[in-house]
This record gives C-alpha cells, sequence and structure tokens, in this order.
C-alpha cells in the first residue's frame, strides 16, 4: 500500500481513488506536515534573520514535494488513483503575502537559505487579505480583497506572542509559521509571520477594499500596502512596520538568549538583513529593546544595533525612499521617536554640515534610508549597475563615509521553482543532456556544447511548443481567451509603471496595427501578453492598462489584423500565472528606462527558461548580455549615464519627440476616434497628455529605436534553428542568476553564518 493509501484511510477511512480533490489536497498538506514535524530546525551560533513587508512565495504544495524528493513519487501515486497533481495545486489558494520584484526575491532568498543549509528565517506579517486581487471590467483594472485564508494552507499558528506597545494601546501579537523547506535538506527553516487576533474582516466594505483606516486593532495586518494617499493611510503603514519590527526584534533577541547570548554579544547571535527600508524602523526598537528590557545604555545598544542590521537597497526612484513625518512616528510611538531624534542628534553633531546625510529634515521628516545606512553595517545594491548608481549619485555622500559598506549583489532566483517547479519538460531535457548535477550546483553551462547540435536544438522547440500549450490552456480556463500556440509569444509582466515603460509598447502595439492594416503581414503571427497590476492610488498606471485592454479589444475585433496580432492582458497577474508565461515566452521584454531599473528578476526568469530578452542596458539586464554576448540579445535605447545627465539638466523635452513624424500619429492615435469608441475618454485624454507634455520617465526618447529592434526581432525569428540557439545560449548562461549564488555572497560578505550540516 502507498504512503498516501496509508494516510487516506487513516484519515477518512477509504481508499485514495475514492475521495474528493480537496480531500486529496488535504491529504497531502498531512503528509507534508508529517515530514516536517520529522525534520529538526537548522542550528548554530548565528543565524540571519531577513525582514521583509513581503514574501510572494507562490503556492507551496509542489515545490514543498519537490524540495522534500518526493514529487515522481506522489505525483506516480496520484496517477495511479486517477488525480492530476496540477489540478489537486488548483485546491490550493496562492498565499497574497507579497506585490512585485522585492516579495518574490525575499521567497527566492528563503528558499536559497534553507537549500544551502544556513540557519535563517524570513520574518514578516500575515496579510489576511494581502494585495488586492485585479479583474477587468470596461477594460479597466477594478479590485477585490485576496480572501487566500479561506482555504486550508500551510500556516501553522505557534504558541507565541509579544507585547507591542504603541502610545495609545498595547498589542498582543500572534505569530505563524511557515515551513521553509530546503531542496532535498533534512533540516528546515521558518517564515514567521505575525498578526493580531483581533483584526476583523468585516470592515471591509462590501466587495471593496475600503476600510476605516484609524481602528488599529482591527486593521493592523488586512492589507499589504493600504492605501496611503491620506494621513490615515500613512500612519497605519507606520503602524504596520513598528509591529512588524518590534515582534521581531523580541523574538531574535529571545531566541538568542535560548541560545546563550548574554545581550552584550547579541551581534555574534543574530544578523538582520533588511529588504528595503521598510523594517529600518527595527533600528531604533533593537535599541529600545536593549535599553529599556535589558538594562544596557544607549550608546553600548547603539553599538550592538549597528553591528547587526544590514541594509539592501531595492530603487534609485527618489519617490520610493521612504520617509516618515516625525509627528507621524510620534503619534504611532514616542518611544521609538524620541531614539530616531537621539540617533539624529548624533549625526547632526558627526556630519554638521551635510545636508543630505542628516536623518531628520528640515521639514522634521525622517529619512529611513539614512537610519539604515548609518545606524547599519552594510549597504547592498541588487546589480552592478545599480551598485554604481548609488555610488557615484543615489548615495555618493554616504559611499564617501563609509566606503567599506557598500556592496554590488546582483539579484538571483531559486531554480527550484523557476526551472524545476516551473519547467519540468525543460528540466528534464537538462537531465538527460546535461546530466543531474544542475539541480544542485546550478551550473548549466556545459549545455553551450550543444548550441549547433540538431537533436537537442530541435528538443528545445518542442518543450517551447509545449509551454506555449500550457500557456494557451492556462489562459483559456484563466480567462477565456485562446491563443494561437504557433505565433511569437512575446511577454512583458511586471508591476506596472511609466519606468518600466508598458506605454511604450503599446505605442509600438499601434505602429504594428497599422502596418498590418496597410498590408505588411508578419510571417509568424505575434501575440503580445501582458501582466501586472497598478497601484490603486496611481491613475496613469491604470491609465496605461486601460489603453492596453482598448487596444486588445480593436485588434481582437479587426479581421484585417486578428490573424496576425493579437494583444493580451493576464488578469490578476501573480506567481501561479508567471510559471506558464516564463516557460513559454520567445522574447522578454526588459524595457525600463535605463538607470531606473535596480535590478529586475523577471529577466532571470525568461532567461533560464529559453526566451531572448530585448533590453535596454539596465538593472542586470547588462548582465545579462555580459553573459550571453551580443548575438544573443536586443539591445536598444540611451544609455544610464545619459539618463541620469537627462534629469539632473532637466534637458527632456517630450514634446520635442512628439513633434517627430514617425511618433506623433502613434501617440495621438490614444485619442482617435476608433480608440475612443471602445474606451473612456478621460483616461486616453490624460494619458496622451501626460505623455507629450511630461513623459516623466522618457518612453519617447527610445521609441523609434524600440520599433526597429522589434522588427528586427520578429524578422530574426523566422530562422527558427538561429533563434533557438540563441534561446538555448541563454538558458546556458543563466548559472550566474541562481538566487544560491547570491546568497551564499551575502553570508561571504556580510552575514558570516556557519552551515549546519
Ligand atoms: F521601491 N522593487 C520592488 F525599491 O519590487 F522599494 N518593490 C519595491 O517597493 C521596490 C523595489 C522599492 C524591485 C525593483 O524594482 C527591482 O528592480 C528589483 O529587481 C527587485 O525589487 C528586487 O531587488
Amino acid at each position: 500500500m502507498t504512503q498516501l493509501d496509508t494516510l487516506a484511510q487513516d484519515k477518512f477511512n477509504r481508499d485514495l481513488a475514492d475521495l474528493e480533490q480537496p480531500e486529496v489536497y488535504k491529504l497531502l498538506l498531512d503528509l507534508i506536515a508529517k515530514k516536517v514535524d520529522q525534520m529538526p530546525l537548522f542550528s548554530g551560533k548565528k543565524k540571519i534573520y531577513y525582514f521583509s513587508a513581503e514574501f510572494l512565495i507562490g503556492k507551496l504544495l509542489s515545490n514543498n514535494l519537490l524540495n522534500l524528493g518526493i514529487y515522481d513519487q506522489v505525483k506516480a501515486e496520484l496517477d495511479q488513483a486517477g488525480f492530476n497533481i496540477e489540478e489537486i495545486e488548483d485546491e490550493e489558494n496562492e498565499p497574497s503575502l507579497g506585490n512585485g520584484g522585492l516579495g518574490r526575491l525575499a521567497a527566492c532568498f528563503i528558499d536559497s537559505i534553507a537549500s544551502l543549509g544556513l540557519p535563517g528565517d524570513g520574518v514578516g506579517l500575515n496579510y489576511h487579505f494581502g494585495l488586492f486581487q485585479q479583474y477587468f471590467e470596461d477594460n479597466q483594472q477594478q479590485y477585490r480583497p485576496d480572501t487566500w485564508l479561506d482555504q486550508e494552507n500551510f500556516l501553522k499558528k505557534s504558541d507565541k506572542h509579544f507585547q507591542v506597545p504603541f502610545k495609545d494601546f498595547t498589542l498582543t501579537s500572534s505569530l505563524y509559521d511557515i515551513a521553509v523547506l530546503g531542496y532535498q535538506q533534512d533540516k528546515h527553516n521558518r517564515l514567521r509571520l505575525f498578526d493580531l487576533d483581533t483584526v476583523d474582516s468585516s470592515i471591509i466594505e462590501d466587495g471593496s477594499i475600503s476600510f476605516d483606516k484609524t481602528d488599529i486593532e482591527k486593521n493592523l495586518t488586512l492589507f499589504l500596502y493600504p492605501d496611503d494617499s491620506d494621513a490615515d493611510g500613512e500612519k497605519l503603514r507606520i503602524y504596520q512596520q513598528y509591529f512588524m519590527v518590534s515582534n521581531g526584534a523580541q523574538l531574535l533577541i529571545q531566541e538568542a538568549i535560548e541560545r546563550g547570548s548574554n545581550i552584550h554579544d547579541l551581534a555574534d547571535y543574530a544578523v538582520v538583513q533588511i529588504n528595503d527600508t521598510h523594517p529600518t524602523l527595527i533600528i531604533p526598537e533593537l535599541i529600545r529593546l536593549l535599553t529599556t528590557d535589558h538594562g544596557l545604555d544607549f550608546m553600548e545598544a547603539v553599538k550592538i544595533t549597528s553591528q547587526m542590521v544590514a541594509f539592501t537597497n531595492h530603487t534609485i526612484l527618489a519617490e520610493a525612499l521612504e520617509t516618515w513625518p516625525m509627528n507621524y512616528l510620534e503619534s504611532v510611538s514616542p518611544e521609538i521617536a524620541d531614539i530616531i531624534r537621539k540617533l539624529d542628534s548624533i549625526i547632526k553633531e558627526s556630519y554638521p554640515n551635510q545636508a543630505s546625510v542628516q536623518i531628520i529634515d528640515e521639514n522634521d521628516t525622517a529619512h529611513m534610508a539614512s537610519i539604515a545606512i548609518h545606524f547599519g553595517f552594510s549597504t547592498n545594491g541588487v546589480s552592478q549597475l545599480h551598485t554604481d548608481i548609488l555610488k557615484q549619485s543615489t548615495l555618493k555622500d554616504f559611499y564617501e563615509l563609509y566606503p567599506d559598506e557598500f556592496h554590488g549583489l546582483t539579484n538571483g532566483i531559486t531554480f527550484r521553482r523557476w526551472l524545476m517547479d516551473a519547467n519540468p519538460e525543460l528540466s528534464a531535457l537538462l537531465d538527460r543532456v546535461i546530466g543531474e548535477e544542475w539541480r544542485q550546483d546550478s551550473d548549466l553551462s556545459e549545455l553551450m556544447n550543444y548550441q549547433e547540435d540538431d537533436q537537442v536544438l530541435s528538443e528545445f522547440s518542442q518543450v517551447k511548443h509545449a509551454n506555449k500549450e500550457a500557456l494557451a490552456h492556462f489562459l483559456q480556463d484563466h480567462q477565456g481567451v485562446s491563443i494561437n500556440t504557433d505565433s511569437i509569444v512575446d511577454v512583458q509582466v511586471k508591476r506596472i509603471h511609466e519606468y518600466k515603460r508598458q506605454q511604450m509598447l503599446a505605442l509600438y502595439i499601434i505602429h504594428k496595427y497599422h502596418d498590418i492594416k496597410a498590408g505588411n503581414k508578419p510571417e509568424t503571427p505575434i501575440t503580445i501578453i501582458f501582466g501586472g497590476k497598478a497601484a490603486p492610488a496611481y491613475t496613469i498606471a491604470q491609465d496605461i492598462i486601460h489603453l492596453i485592454l482598448s487596444l486588445s479589444e480593436l485588434i481582437a475585433n479587426d479581421p484585417e489584423v486578428s490573424d496576425y496580432l493579437q494583444v493580451v492582458f493576464v488578469e490578476n497577474y501573480n506567481v501561479t500565472a508567471a510559471r506558464y508565461l516564463f516557460t513559454a515566452a520567445d522574447i522578454s521584454e526588459q524595457i525600463s528606462l535605463a538607470s531606473k531599473e535596480a535590478s529586475g528578476t523577471g529577466n532571470m526568469k525568461f532567461m533560464v527558461n529559453g526566451a531572448v530578452t530585448l533590453m535596454t542596458l539596465d538593472g542586470a539586464n547588462v548582465e545579462i548580455a555580459d553573459r550571453v554576448g551580443q548575438d544573443n540579445v536586443y539591445i536598444f535605447g540611451k544609455e544610464a549615464q545619459e539618463i541620469v545627465r537627462l534629469y539632473d539638466e532637466e534637458d527632456y523635452v517630450a514634446r520635442d519627440y512628439y513633434e517627430q513624424a514617425a511618433i506623433k500619429p502613434l501617440v495621438d492615435f490614444i485619442v482617435s476616434d476608433e480608440l475612443l469608441a471602445i474606451g473612456n475618454s478621460e483616461r486616453l485624454n490624460r494619458l496622451h497628455q501626460d505623455m507629450i507634455n511630461k513623459d516623466y520617465f522618457m518612453a519617447l526618447i527610445d521609441l523609434e529605436e524600440f520599433i526597429a529592434i522589434k522588427e528586427k526581432m520578429y524578422a530574426d525569428y523566422q530562422d527558427e534553428k538561429a533563434w533557438r540557439k540563441k534561446g538555448l545560449i541563454n538558458t546556458a548562461q543563466a548559472g550566474f542568476f541562481s538566487s544560491d549564488r547570491v546568497i551564499n555572497e551575502y553570508n561571504d560578505q556580510i552575514w558570516h553564518v556557519q552551515v549546519d550540516d
């Protein structure tokens, strides 16, 4: 009798084959829980705490089975009983604990920390509705709360509670854990998610995502990134941040004491990596706990804290660098505000004439990155280019103060999820061609020897085609859209933001639409796919979604064009959908305005799955190009230095580009009669005006080059063998972008934690 059969009889007193799908799902949860119960935790003197507002972990069922090394066996047992493991995974809701690249990076990192045998936990919040679910109505983005906790899941309530003292009340937390299983490891780590028992989802106004922002006891962990367009919203974010770090700091001190720390040596027991500035309040909170609860004097507490906290920066966009008015901090926690003022005095005394490195500015606003850099021991960027820009411009004055504390650590992705789990067909092909060693060391370079091998190239093509079929099924089930699986699949998936320039691809679509109508039919049909959410308060980003959905409708209804060009916007893009897109894509769109995308990690997921990148020289794209060579990527657009100069000198005038003969008709088509007949005039007009008068992220500056290179790419696709060779070389060179490599770098350069083996 099989493992699952035995469990089924224990639990339901029936045979596996007689169960309903949801029962089988629960059986698998139990099986995994049983295995986890038998596995000790990774341990060691010093432990990593990865603090992050987001963990975009994705569904865990198949990933956990894979990491436990029992995926194939379970799949076979299920097959025998007449079940399909992918259908069973439909029973699991995707955890709604993240938003974009930053949250997915945190998920890849905790997977790699465990897979490398390092003791280290993720620390965050258990959001009941997480980020909103996106749906489309009238070609516009709409919102509904994501009720992901309704389904049984991998969260386990612990018996740990802490007291978090706010100005007007003290809250008692509850801690939930999710086991983090490394790849083929016999120990595990955890994702520690704090919550409040008093949170009340009934305060959400019917189906919407609105609620009373002042009722902290009821709303604190309802949403990730609640609307912060007013003061109450900003304060709620501070409440969330303080709640997360106070709990996490109390937890790590308690665990360190259990492992033998005498508090004075706390930095030998715990290292805290903060994922962007959202967890920066851990610095004043550690100082508060060390002084108030543990009796240290202020300067010793500052010193210990400064040896424990390391900061990762993920952006140079000024609007994304967090600042909080001191009076807001005072209204949440006067003690924390007071400590920040003391830290500010230290900096004002040490660097009296340097406004750019102060913690509190002349408007009595605290700069969170300044706290993190002065009172942490490490600051890192997430790609080479990004780190260079931090050193040379954004954080130049800090770099001059602490040159040895700056690190450049190019992001990575876990191959467990993005290759083994996402693309079993390609994984099996790799096993056959280069052997299975890559599953341990992420080294795919052996594949370079097969770039002229017709057999391997043709199998590579077959895998791509099978993945296009899987994508087609997904889109059919998910939103009733059918796509041509013989078309070129050209994908841009990521948060909707002007700097990522989805609007530039929309302008290309307008160009292509007219070109096809003029009789220039592409040899191979083209499917352009978008996915991503726009922040609720980000109007222009929603206008961009609206433009794309309106274009999609226009083209679908135009028989002259629809056989050659299709535009799809995936509803509610998430980790589950991502898997189908990364594996099916021929073209990866990485077209951000150079200097603005700190790294990008979607670029790496496409690359490892054999897509060819269309790129500006931004973020980690630069390093992808370095590795695969100029023949195997398509590069266009102005470079970072030039863009930084244009911003410094305020030297970009959108209208000068708009007036050019090749560009004006494309931009003006946004407000053409055809499009206004489909779309919303306010949205389309606003976007049109914005592009002409502002175009803050310079879509127009690179548009002509973009159109030319896209045409070249589609033409090159016609040489099937040459195209697949490019794809294969991309896969072969992707090893560097494994998150295992990055985590080893973090550990060597920053954390210095012992592997537990
Ligand atoms: F603004 N990133 C993100 F820097 O996904 F905080 N969310 C964020 O709030 C920020 C950055 C922040 C992304 C970067 O945009 C992307 O370039 C990078 O690859 C990713 O973080 C992981 O480092």
